[in-house]
């Protein structure tokens, strides 16, 4: 066929380095970027393929999010504009480890395995950040495309959540939104001028609100260097503000991530010292918030919070004890969260680094709108509706996404008239403690119970049980990383002993896994 050999032609512009074996994993693949070109044409061709498959749009992202700027990356989106499926994550690790001449045929596989009919037409949706590689590996995927006879759209610079709601608002004819850019902000901002001006009429007395949201941005990609010494996962890790800038007492901050679907929030108190609030408090302020209007509005609606193990046991005993809000535990990694979120009429998902978002079921969305458009309710019910309907408007659910939940967050201290340390003081969290450990083959650990038990090797989860007793109120768990070659250890307990378990912990990992 004549698309075949296009392909061979301009697979030979973009070659596989020998011996180069990489993996699709839980952030699509991530490298440096000098070994990603040839990755970035097969995922053109890849998700042309899977558009022919799903007869419709899908989305590849050339970003490595938060890694240094010299990495890059890429991931696919799927029509929902949710993660692409498990099989289709092998067939790309397939057909990226193919050897330059067994391309084709790897292709072929899985044209032939997934059945599909070649003479659909496709459509690839395409993004970038804004790493200096990124202008020619999103090239590259747009030639992967191209070579499959598929038509692509490139956005240029898009944040990955920006990308996943256009590729869903396309494969539901506008539903959700216009697919540009445009689009997005003028969705995403008039939910939140909604959603704020509804409560200007009634708490205008009490509260002053400002008109507009202020916002003052730093290290926005104009100049430095994705990442560096900056975003969320440097403020998270660290435990500090972005290098260089200037932050007065009680000023609310917050950072994202390279390509902006996390984010944390922070402030320096009087004395200086630094406050991080991580996912753990956006999932409490954010269920608290809904769980009261679902009450004010009298829908009898089923609200849940997924976390994972990292997951501040300070969160979870507040959630489930104070609020009485169910929780629920998953593996690590976005798509289970989002998954076990969907189980839900409410699901509120986050992960303590900050990625997050909450997911209405469709009956939930319902009843919803037909309770803020009903003309019989009284005026707290009607309230309570019209708020509810403005916060669906200002989340992203297709994805977590730093610009609406800063929006959401902002929209709720707001009506709820909340500093900062207000809400900081919802509850305390647990001093913890994370390390990293070097083991010869990370996989000889194997997890069950949402990662919190260790199955193998041997005698390891009963030595964390006998450490964990010496100390008070505290948890421990060991999980082989998905993005790095360590073990990853994490602590926690009353006091910042929490230090001193992390370390026994990893001795013992080091004794029984090493
Ligand atoms: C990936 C995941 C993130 C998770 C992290 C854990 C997505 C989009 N990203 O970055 O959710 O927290 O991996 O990394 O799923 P780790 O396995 O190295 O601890
Ligand atoms: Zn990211």
């Amino acid at each position: 066929m004549a698309e075949f050999q296009e392909i061979s032609k301009l697979s030979a512009l973009h070659p596989k380095p020998a011996g180069l074996v990489l993996q699709y994993g839980t952030s699509g693949f991530r490298t440096n970027a000098k070994q990603l070109d040839h990755i970035m044409f097969r995922m053109g061709l890849l998700a042309t393929v899977r558009s022919k498959k799903t007869k419709a749009t899908i989305g590849v992202m050339v970003t490595a999010s938060h890694n240094p700027e010299e990495d890059n990356g890429v991931k696919l989106v799927d029509p929902m504009g949710e993660m692409v499926t498990q099989d289709w994550e092998e067939h790309a690790t397939q057909l990226a480890n193919a050897d330059q001449e067994d391309l084709l045929t790897a292709l072929k596989n899985i044209i032939e395995k997934e059945a599909i009919n070649m003479s659909q037409e496709a459509n690839v949706f395409v993004g970038k950040d804004t790493r200096s590689s990124s202008a020619s590996l999103s090239q590259a995927v747009l030639d992967g495309v191209s070579a499959l006879g598929g038509h692509s759209k490139d956005y240029g610079l898009v944040t990955t959540p920006q990308l996943h709601y256009m590729v869903c608002c396309q494969n539901t004819q506008g539903k959700y939104g216009e697919a540009t850019v445009e689009g997005y902000y003028t969705k995403f901002c008039q939910a939140f001028i909604q959603l704020t001006k509804n409560v200007r009429i009634t708490l205008c007395l009490f509260v002053h609100l400002k008109k507009e949201l202020q916002i003052s941005l730093n290290n926005d990609g104009s100049k430095g260097r994705l990442n560096h010494q900056c975003g969320a996962d440097y403020v998270k890790v660290q435990q500090k503000p972005p290098t260089g800038i200037k932050i007065n007492p009680g000023e609310r901050c917050c950072s994202f991530d390279g390509d902006a679907d996390r984010i944390v929030y922070y402030y320096t108190d009087s004395e200086g010292t630094f406050h991080l609030l991580d996912g753990d408090k956006m999932a409490t302020l954010i269920s608290t918030f809904l769980k009261e209007l679902l009450t004010q509005a009298g829908l009898d609606l089923k609200i849940a919070v997924v976390q994972t193990a990292y997951a501040n046991g300070s969160s979870t005993h507040y959630l489930e004890n104070t609020m009485k809000v169910l929780v629920r535990c998953t593996k690590t990694g976005v798509k289970h969260l989002h998954h076990v979120a969907q189980e839900f009429d409410v699901g509120v998902y986050f992960e303590a680094n900050g990625h997050g978002t909450v997911l209405f079921s469709k009956a939930a969305e319902e009843k919803i709108q037909q309770l803020a458009e009903d003309t019989n309710v009284n005026d707290e019910r009607k309230k309570a509706a019209l708020l509810l309907r403005n916060t669906i408007n200002v989340i992203n659910q297709t994805v977590g996404d730093a610009i609406s939940d800063m929006l959401l967050i902002e929209a709720i201290l707001a009506i709820k008239g909340m500093t900062i340390q207000q809400w900081d003081t919802i509850y305390t969290d647990l001093p913890n403690r994370q390390l990293k450990v070097k083991v010869a083959d990370r996989r000889v650990i194997d997890t069950t119970d949402a990662e919190r038990r260790a199955v193998t090797p041997a005698g390891l989860q009963e030595a964390i049980d006998n450490l964990v007793k010496k100390y008070r109120q505290a948890r421990s768990f060991v999980r082989p990383s998905g993005t790095e070659d360590v073990v990853r250890v994490y602590a926690e307990a009353d006091t910042q002993s929490a230090d001193a378990l992390a370390h026994e912990v990893s001795l013992a990992v080091y004794r029984l896994a090493g």
